[in-house]
Parts: C-alpha cells; sequence; structure tokens
C-alpha cells in the first residue's frame, strides 16, 4: 500500500486521533481532580465539631488514597498507550498466569478496603453512641419554610409533645414540664459540651444540615430524630435544609449560633424575664 508523502496512512491517522482523545481525557481528568481538591479545600467550610472533624479526617484519608491511585494509574496508562502503541514492529506479550501479582493487586486493595471500613465503622457507633446525661438539649423544630428551637427551662425537662396538641410546636400544656419551655427562632448551641439537638417537623419530611458540623439528619413526621455531638468553636454558622420540601424549599435557610455556655445562661433568663 503506497500512499502519496501528504496523505497520512490509515495507523497514522488512528494514532493522531487516538492522541488527542487521550489527551482530551487526560485533561477531563486532571480537571476532576482540581475540582475535587476546589470543593475540598476552598469550598467546605471548616468543621466546628469534634465528630464533624473525626469525619473530615476519615474523609481526607480516602479522598488521598483515591487521589493517588488516579494518579498513579493514569500515568501508567498513558505511559503504556504511548509507549507500547501499534508501530507494526512488536507483538505484545501474553501472560495468562502470575500468582505474585495476582495475590499483590487483590490483597492490597482488599486490605485498604477493609481499614477503611473498619475506621468508617468505629467513627460511625462514635457519632451514634447514646447521648451523655449531661448534654446540652434543644429541640430544633423544621416547617414550610423556616426553622425554631424549643429549649427546656430551669426544669431541664422539655415538656411532652402530643401531636393531637394545635401547632406550632404541639406541646402538651397538661405536662409540668412543658410550662417553663422557652420557644424562638433562634438556634442556639452550647460550646465545647456534648448537645442533643432533638429534631422534629411540622408538616414534610425536611433535613437538618450544617456544613461546618459535616452533620446531617432528617426531620421525620410523626417521630422525633436526633444528633449529639460536640461544637468546639463559637460562631454562627449556616443551617439548611437539605430534602427538598416544597416550593419554598430554597428559602429554608437559617442559623445556628454556637455560644459560650455563660452567653447561653444569660440569653435564657432573658427570654424567662419576657414571658
Ligand atoms: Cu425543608
Amino acid at each position: 500500500m503506497e500512499a502519496t508523502p501528504q496523505v497520512p496512512s490509515p495507523l497514522e491517522e488512528t494514532q493522531r486521533s487516538g492522541l488527542s482523545l487521550g489527551l482530551a481525557v487526560w485533561l477531563f481528568s486532571l480537571l476532576g481532580v482540581a475540582g475535587a481538591l476546589y470543593a475540598r479545600w476552598v469550598w467546605t467550610p471548616q468543621s466546628v465539631t469534634r465528630e464533624g472533624t473525626s469525619i473530615q479526617s476519615l474523609f481526607d484519608i480516602i479522598l488521598g488514597i483515591i487521589l493517588v491511585a488516579f494518579i498513579v494509574v493514569h500515568l501508567l496508562l498513558g505511559y503504556f498507550v504511548i509507549r507500547y502503541r501499534a508501530r507494526g514492529r512488536e507483538a505484545a506479550l501474553y501472560l495468562p498466569h502470575h500468582t505474585a501479582l495476582e495475590v499483590t493487586y487483590t490483597a492490597v486493595p482488599a486490605a485498604v478496603l477493609v481499614a477503611l471500613s473498619v475506621a468508617g465503622m468505629v467513627l460511625w457507633s462514635r457519632v451514634h453512641a447514646p447521648p451523655p446525661p449531661d448534654a446540652f438539649v434543644v429541640e430544633v423544630r423544621g416547617e414550610q419554610f423556616g426553622w425554631s428551637a424549643r429549649y427546656p427551662g430551669p426544669d431541664g425537662k422539655l415538656g411532652r409533645v402530643d401531636n393531637r396538641v394545635p401547632a406550632p410546636f404541639n406541646v402538651d400544656p397538661r405536662d409540668p414540664a412543658s410550662r417553663d419551655d422557652v420557644i424562638s427562632p433562634q438556634i442556639y448551641l452550647v460550646v465545647n459540651r456534648p448537645n442533643r439537638v432533638l429534631l422534629r417537623t411540622r408538616d414534610v419530611q425536611h433535613s437538618f444540615w450544617v456544613p461546618a458540623f459535616r452533620l446531617k439528619k432528617d426531620l421525620l413526621p410523626g417521630a422525633t430524630t436526633e444528633l449529639v455531638f460536640t461544637p468546639t468553636r463559637t460562631g454562627e454558622f449556616d443551617l439548611a435544609c437539605a430534602e427538598l420540601c416544597g416550593v419554598g424549599h430554597y428559602t429554608m435557610a437559617g442559623k445556628v449560633r454556637v455560644v459560650t455556655q455563660e452567653e447561653f445562661d444569660r440569653w435564657m433568663r432573658q427570654q424567662a424575664r419576657r414571658e
């Protein structure tokens, strides 16, 4: 098959389009890596809970392992594609069986995955451990489309909830513990002690999500769900509803204020006086 010097042979043409396709895929992969790093280190707010920081560390380890594996595999892939491209000279080496190689590439990923699963299970059980009896308790209620909170008064007990009692909070007025409860649109949490956030919804399913806490929990109609965690920094943090709950879902943003115990006590005294 004789071709004029100007016209590339079919093999050259295949090689050229293969190279540009390979480059495009490679660039796309690079963009993916850059996107993952950007999302992790630029977008994501710093973790401000003890549990969130542990979750973030495990996530970073997983991201690191994936990143190294991804880069090594793609460098090797690129090298092999270029080094062993069809040049019409070399025959491929056929390796039907290699015990050491097969054992290695099965055992290493298996060990890594088992270690990550165990670390994940240990962390999960820690985050979902029963709350300590001295935890700060607050009830957060979601509704279409906003948030509010209920705090136990000086008795330290939230009044009973009965769904037959009219909204907003369905708090049973016959329960003596309900009389000193404080209801407020402000959500306060206390720094450096376990916080137990009880979650209820007035209507449909919502989801309590504070990105800086690295924690998220659904609010289920007719049930009380809860999150237990220890904030490590004071400040104001974004709260969002992470469950598409209706036309105004996007407006269901709020703030969670993490304050010191003294600051909370002062605020609580003001609320009690107002009532
Ligand atoms: Cu919602």
